[in-house]
């Protein structure tokens, strides 16, 4: 397998699922701005859409979208603790995490990483993330992960989204869950390893 990523961009999450399954990848690096990979290839002939995450599998088929690459690799192993089963209560649970931060807090970010945004703009996307994180903040009171006691793949995707607010100098401090959160998961070796490899 394959999967085309860009530097602590959205494509960390299943680069970590990845790793955390033992799975056998390469990573190709793109530069989105330029389009192209690191071998000089235009992206968008991988990629229509120009964006990371894409995973390439061994018979050339591909796959986009962060949070549904994340699903298929859990499925593809016997690791069922990162994402339950089908048809349990377990499994929507996680889903529904995934979809929360994938449409209300992955998006929230983008204005910032994108200069046509005025200042206006990104003050009221700033109030989204912050209503937003705090009820996560609510939800992780009392437990270290967002379902419970189970680590998953919602949490690798909560990580790596909120790892940009010091990016762009939103102060979350004031979360202490959240906050204890992200010092819990940035303390497993996959999670490490990763954000290593794509800073190489
Ligand atoms: N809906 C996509 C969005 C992916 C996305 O926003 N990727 C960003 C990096 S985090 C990207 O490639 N941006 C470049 C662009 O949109 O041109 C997903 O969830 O995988």
């Amino acid at each position: 397998m394959k999967l085309y990523y860009s530097s602590s961009a959205c494509s960390l999450a299943p680069h970590i699922v990845l790793r955390e399954l033992g799975f056998a990848f390469e990573l190709i690096k793109v530069d989105l701005d330029q389009h192209l990979t690191q071998f000089n290839e235009d992206f968008y002939q991988f990629n229509q859409k120009g964006q990371v995450p894409l995973l390439q599998l061994d018979d050339g088929s591909l796959l986009t979208e962060g949070a549904v690459i994340s699903q298929f690799l859990v499925d593809q192993s016997l690791r069922k603790d990162l994402l339950a089963e089908i048809n349990t209560a377990g499994r929507y649970e996680v889903l529904s995490w995934m979809n929360f931060i994938a449409s209300e807090i992955h998006k929230a970010y983008s204005p910032f990483f994108n200069e046509s945004y005025s200042e206006k703009s990104k003050n009221i996307y700033s109030r989204t993330l912050n209503k937003h994180y705090a009820w996560v903040d609510q939800q992780l009171n009392g437990q270290n992960y967002l379902t419970g006691t189970n680590f998953t793949i919602a949490d690798i995707y909560l990580f790596v989204v909120t790892r940009w607010a010091d990016f762009i100098g939103l102060d979350l401090a004031h979360f202490s869950h959240l906050a204890s959160f992200m010092n819990r998961i940035s303390e497993r070796q996959t999670v490490q390893d990763a954000i290593a490899a794509e800073a190489a």
